[in-house]
């Protein structure tokens, strides 16, 4: 394959709510782009960013996959990112890279909740976006319903530039808005021109002077102009909608089938001609080291530029190993270079670069400045990770995902599972920075948190399918935090004599409280040399040692700061390991002082009802400490939201079922965490004494 100039690429995240028809989309538009012969599908398996096993057994993706066309002499790079609620933070790295976002909204249901929530990722990472509403070959699909939930949930210029012809089993073309065209598509979704439709010819004309005002409003020639003719030039008209696409300030919406092909071709022509291209970006920024302090610097999307690229996903293949997928944001980067990864200071020579197609790697000799690209069996790189030129070294800030919103303990069921485990777990964490895994020093259980019962299952399913790995799982549990309510001074000494060299480390330190979710701070206030530079870290690294088990129930204590003032030291017999020690006495002598106290997760939960059961299901999540905060309709269904505390929850299906006779549903996400209430903290503190969570903090030997 040959590489693209950076204006001829386009770096598309496809996302929105499950089963809006994301995969079935790219997989559509790779085949009406002649990129693939045989046309894939989500209900054959076939699909080609659809491939793993667990994705074609439940027709659901469960992580980011990639696939690109060659269209117009451009390389479009699509990214499918997955729509269920457990697997959708997944969409952040996607848009952290995506040039623009490809919004697909169900032409049935309309916006749904994970629109919403993917809607607001793209919005934090400043991004362009296109939509397009999907499935309108189907019964009950209204293209003109689904635009206006569109208008109606978010505040920007959502524009049509294409309008559908004919409704349902009868959709078979779309009018091109901006060119003034119309056409039809046969099996293949091959466009042919047909003559403008006469119906509907008042919709386009409203919708065509909207697009000429928005070009008019960006410009004040261009405004002159407009209120001189009443209208603009066509020339005018098209650089100033990608300019405005750009900028954010229009959203142009497609009409399309993935099922039929329909409306397919004209969205891969717009793509090519308005959707912008990676050096659009004024600039990406960063900094020198990996601490992340400090100036910020920065980089262009240019060749002329030196390299740096962000790792934003690594896949444990079965087969290939370790694959790496990044995009290249500065200079250009050919096969076999060895480049910085600058956020572990490590050397990584690449080997052979791949452009991606779901499952396949082809061979490229390089890439361009702009490119996502794939490489394979990396030393130490993982998601996050930025790679650039050693001599011109740059970090990019990682993404971030959203908290694990439960945990579950998994047991091994042979000797051989459990010795096994830790390897598999390994790989299946490194594919995917949303699940967390832990072994409890206490009880010694193994627990997996994540964004909800079904990732933590779709995870079981892997280690059975992939690892030979048998475990059960046991009921959920809340992953509670600990944390500080008082501001205390403390002092940690260790001392330790016993014939030759001896132990020696002392530390004055504060204790404060912090935000909820700020996390930890360290701030070195020594002056002097009470304690040499190079002991300052262990007392930190002692510090949180200590905190990671707590103080209250065994649960990790966060969102506190440390501040170390004073403290002494021996010249022969203080070294780290005292050090940290001191730390650690530091951190027991605050926790008698600084009141902990423990908090639990709080849940924003939607319910979906038929109207009639509302009023029980308010009633109900009142009865589990929940506070309403509003009521919606969407389609024929009531939303009901609420925070609810998440140890409220743990039973909520089958109450659900019971209420509404098996009609509603519900989703939840993480959203924060608060104090636990002093009633039931006992219960938590008990509970974590029983399964031998916590027990007396042993004495420092
Ligand atoms: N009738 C009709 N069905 C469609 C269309 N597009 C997709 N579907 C069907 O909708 C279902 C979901 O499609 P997917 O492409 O897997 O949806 P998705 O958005 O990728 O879903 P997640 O990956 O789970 O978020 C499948 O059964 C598709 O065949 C369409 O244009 N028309
Ligand atoms: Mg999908």
């Amino acid at each position: 394959m040959k590489s693209f100039a950076t204006e001829n690429i386009r770096n598309l995240a496809v996302i929105g709510h499950g089963d809006a028809g994301k995969t079935q989309l790219v997989s559509s538009l790779l085949h009406v782009a002649g990129t693939t012969h045989r046309w894939g599908k989500v209900e054959e398996g076939t699909t080609v960013t659809d491939y793993e096993e667990d994705s074609i057994a439940r027709k659901v993706s469960l992580n980011n996959n990639y696939a690109h066309a060659e269209y117009k002499e451009t390389k479009i790079n699509f990214i499918d990112t997955p729509g269920y609620a457990a697997f959708v933070s997944h969409a952040r790295p996607a848009l952290r890279v995506a040039d623009c976002a490809l919004v697909v909204v169900d032409g049935v249901h309309g916006i749904e909740v994970q629109t919403e929530k993917t809607w607001q990722y793209a919005n934090e990472f400043l991004l362009p976006r296109f939509m397009v509403v999907n499935k309108l070959d189907k019964e009950h699909s209204d293209f003109g319903h689904a635009l206006e939930t569109a208008t109606h949930s978010f505040a920007r210029s959502i524009v049509p530039f294409t309008l559908p012809i004919g409704t349902e089993a009868n959709f078979k073309g779309v009018v091109d808005v901006v060119h003034q065209k119309a056409y039809e598509f046969d099996e293949h979704g091959k466009a042919k021109e047909i003559a403008m439709p006469e119906s509907g010819r008042d919709i386009f004309e409203r919708t065509r002077e909207r697009l000429i005002e928005i070009v008019a409003e960006s410009d004040d020639e261009l405004m002159e102009k407009y209120f001189a003719d009443g209208t603009l030039p066509e020339e005018d008209i098209y650089p100033n909608l990608a300019k405005a696409i750009a900028a954010s300030k229009l959203c142009p919406v497609y009409a399309v089938s993935a099922n039929s092909l329909v409306g397919l071709q004209i969205l891969l022509d717009h793509i090519v001609e308005f959707a912008p291209n990676p050096a659009t970006h004024e600039a990406e920024y960063g900094f020198v080291d990996n601490d992340l302090q400090g100036d910020r610097i920065s980089r262009k999307y240019s060749a002329n530029e030196p390299f740096s690229a962000y790792v934003f996903r690594t896949i444990a293949d079965p087969f290939a190993g370790r694959i790496n997928v990044f995009k290249v944001i500065s200079g250009k980067v050919v096969s076999d270079a060895t480049v910085q990864n600058t956020a572990r200071d490590s050397a990584e020579r690449l080997g052979a670069l791949h452009a991606i197609q779901g499952k396949t790697l082809d061979k490229i000799n390089e890439a361009s400045t702009g490119d996502i690209v794939a490489v394979v069996k990396l030393k130490d790189t993982q998601t996050g990770d930025t790679l650039s030129d050693k001599a011109k070294p740059i970090v990019y800030p990682k993404v971030e995902y959203p908290e694990a919103a439960i945990a579950f303990a998994i047991e091994p069921k042979s000797r051989a599972d459990e010795e096994k485990i830790s390897v598999a777990l390994h790989k299946i964490l490194e594919e995917d920075p949303s699940l967390h895994f832990d072994r409890d020093p206490q009880t010694k259980e193994f627990i997996l948190s994540g964004s909800g019962q079904l990732h933590i299952e779709t995870v079981v399913g892997k280690l059975r399918d992939r690892y030979h790995v048998e475990v059960t799982l046991h009921p959920p549990k809340v992953p509670y935090k600990e944390t500080i309510t008082q501001t205390v001074e403390v002092q940690g000494r260790h001392k330790k004599q016993s014939g030759g060299r001896g132990q020696f480390g002392d530390c004055k330190v504060i204790f404060e409280p912090k935000q909820r979710g700020e996390g930890f701070e360290w701030v070195d206030k020594i002056f002097g040399g009470s304690i040499p530079q190079n002991f300052r870290p262990a007392v930190e690294k002692g510090i949180l040692e200590a905190a990671a088990t707590g103080a209250v129930a065994g649960y990790p204590l966060v969102d506190f700061k440390v501040t170390l003032i004073d403290g002494s030291y021996h010249t022969v017999d203080s070294d780290e390991h005292s050090f940290k020690a001191a730390g650690r006495k530091a951190f027991r002598a605050a926790m008698e002082k600084a009141r902990p106290t423990l908090l639990e997760p709080i849940m924003d939960v939607e319910v979906f009802t038929p109207q009639e059961f509302s009023g029980d299901i308010m009633g109900d999540l009142n009865s589990r400490r929940g506070r309403v905060s509003g009521m919606d309709m969407r389609g024929k269904q009531q939303v009901v939201k609420a925070k609810v505390p998440l140890s409220e929850m743990l039973d909520y299906q089958s109450k659900l079922n019971s209420v509404t006779q098996a009609r509603g549903s519900y989703h939840m996400q993480f959203s924060h965490y608060d104090p636990l209430p002093h009633n039931l903290a006992d219960k938590v503190i008990q509970e974590a004494v029983a399964s031998g969570r916590v027990r007396a903090h042993e004495e420092e030997e």
